[in-house]
């Protein structure tokens, strides 16, 4: 199984490609070589476009919508099959707990393809009668094509919940994909090809391609003209990259992109649900969640009290194996990027901040000194603009900011150029009906924090993105649509 995982997918078949250039996969829990992944080059690439292309005009263009959708359904039974498989690779690639990839990665990886066939076997036409000077009148009605070749670029963060959140709509509608993983976490990806040829997937409507970024696998892919639009989740600079390439031939694309997302906690909240909400809002996946907090802004009555109590839940987690039932907190993803997360541990100190609890680096194990582990970190103290509260870090940390009026609280959230999430932990339900409007995000939670109905819109506001994927609104992505107006 471990050799799927370093090879491309191209026209239903596995291949190391044509480069002759592999990378290692790392795992970032001991540092030891999990596999050898096969770059794709250029031509790689171009074959794997071609073979989405020609997959268009073949059986998969041609199916009737039902069988499609009977076949997209059966991808879900093909990822609970191998439930186990998937989770193991997952596991590897990222060093997240199983507690937290056996109920979050998996199932919505899975679940990502249900919905959207769910949604498209209630997608219906909309139609318009309209009066014309002659009394005969008119007959408008949309019809929607799939959009064609999707390129997919993914994020090492939720590997197969955030890939399959793209392929899931893209196949549903009719399209045919080219996934490029991250070259952190290229597994889950790779094995997925596996599955697409098990419950009849046609080759070439699923391809992988491995590599890296820039002059590499992903601007490769960005830059062919045979993709029709570019779907990507990832940092907002490299989204600023790939637009730019997408600018050539007018290709459309769909972004979800960085945050700095705040946390509003009033004084009338129930602290303990806060708590709670914001240590995994914080915590969660070591910190490597875009949706995360990373700004906590606390009305100023109960500001001591939610920092202590805050501590304590950072003080209780536990680093340590994944597989171990103890474990609440991996790795970061890798040495290069705990490298960036400690350089704001580091400024955040230079900047004056007082340091609540972490900072450093954990005394683990000696099995685990190859990985590239990190201690839960709060901040309190720092002046407003400084990097640490501006700039999104991707770690276990945050800053916490006591406020003391609604209006200076919804300021001070929306004082950045992300706008992506938000929590608000209030039990007057008037207050969370007021405030909640007034933040520039994608999405509020209230009382709450990554509890997902997947039929709603999901994206970022600002520079968090471009566009909403999520329920019938990918179709606006995914598909084309054309008006037909019939004069009778
Ligand atoms: P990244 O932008 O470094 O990489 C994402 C993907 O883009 C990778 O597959 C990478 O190889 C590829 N890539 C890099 N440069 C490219 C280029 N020039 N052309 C084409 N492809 C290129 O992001 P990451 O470090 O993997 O993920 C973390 C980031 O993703 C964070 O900023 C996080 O906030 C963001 N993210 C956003 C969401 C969201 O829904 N808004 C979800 C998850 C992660
Ligand atoms: O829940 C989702 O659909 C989604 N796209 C989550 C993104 C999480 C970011 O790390």
């Amino acid at each position: 199984m471990s050799e799927i995982r370093g090879l491309n997918f191209i026209s239903g078949k596995y291949t190391r490609g044509t480069s002759n250039k592999t990378f290692d996969n790392i795992s970032p829990v001991d540092g030891n070589k999990i596999c050898e992944v096969h770059e794709a080059s250029i031509e790689d690439v171009e074959s794997a476009v071609t073979a989405a292309r020609q997959a268009l005009s073949g059986p998969w263009g041609k199916m009737e919508l039902s069988e499609r959708l009977k076949i997209v359904s059966g991808i879900v039974d093909g990822i609970t099959n191998k439930f186990e498989e998937f989770l193991a690779a997952e596991v590897a690639d990222t060093g997240k707990p199983v507690k937290l990839a056996s109920h979050l990665d998996i199932p919505r990886g899975a679940a990502n393809f249900q919905i959207f066939a769910d949604i498209m076997r209630n997608h219906h036409d909309s139609a318009f009668h309209m009066p014309t000077p002659d009394g005969t009148g008119a007959l408008n009605y949309t019809t929607s094509r799939p959009k064609g070749v999707i390129g997919v670029i993914s994020p090492w963060n939720l590997p197969l919940l955030l890939m399959t959140w793209k392929v899931g709509p893209a196949l549903a509608c009719g399209n045919a994909v080219v996934v490029k993983p991250s070259e952190e976490t290229p597994s889950t990806t790779a094995m997925l090809g596996e599955v697409m040829n098990s419950v009849g997937v046609p080759p070439g409507v699923f391809n992988v391609i491995h590599g890296f970024g820039p002059n590499s696998a992903g601007e490769f892919l960005v830059k062919n003209s045979n993709v029709d639009a570019i779907t990507f989740t990832g940092e907002t600079v490299t989204g600023e990259a790939i637009m730019k390439n997408a600018a050539i031939g007018i290709r459309d694309v769909s972004f979800e992109l960085g945050g700095k997302n705040p946390a509003i906690v009033f004084a009338d909240c129930d602290i303990d649900k806060a708590i709670e909400g914001t240590n995994r809002s914080v915590f969660a996946n070591c910190g490597q969640v875009c949706l995360g907090t990373e700004r906590v802004f606390v009305e100023r009555s109960i500001f001591k009290e939610f920092v202590s109590k805050l501590k304590e839940a950072a003080q209780n987690h536990v680093c340590g194996r994944p597989e171990s039932d103890s474990t609440t907190l991996g790795p970061l993803i890798s040495k290069e990027h705990r490298d960036k997360v400690l350089s704001y541990y580091k400024a955040a100190v230079e900047g004056g901040a007082t340091v609540v609890v972490g900072g450093g680096i954990p005394e683990l194990d000696s099995s685990l000194e190859g990985g590239a582990w990190i201690e839960p970190t709060i901040w309190t103290d720092l002046e407003d603009g400084h990097p640490v509260t501006t700039e999104e870090i991707f770690g276990p940390c945050c800053h916490i900011r006591p406020f003391d009026t609604e209006d200076e609280v919804i300021a001070l959230a929306n004082d950045t150029p992300y706008g992506l999430a938000c929590s608000i932990w209030t039990e007057n339900l008037t207050k969370a009906h007021r405030v909640a409007p007034q933040i520039k995000t994608g999405i509020t939670w209230v009382n709450s924090w990554f509890l997902r109905d997947l039929r709603t819109p999901f994206g970022g506001s600002k520079q968090s993105g471009i566009g909403r994927e999520g329920g019938s609104y990918s179709l606006e992505f995914y598909t084309d649509l054309t008006n037909i107006c019939i004069k009778l």
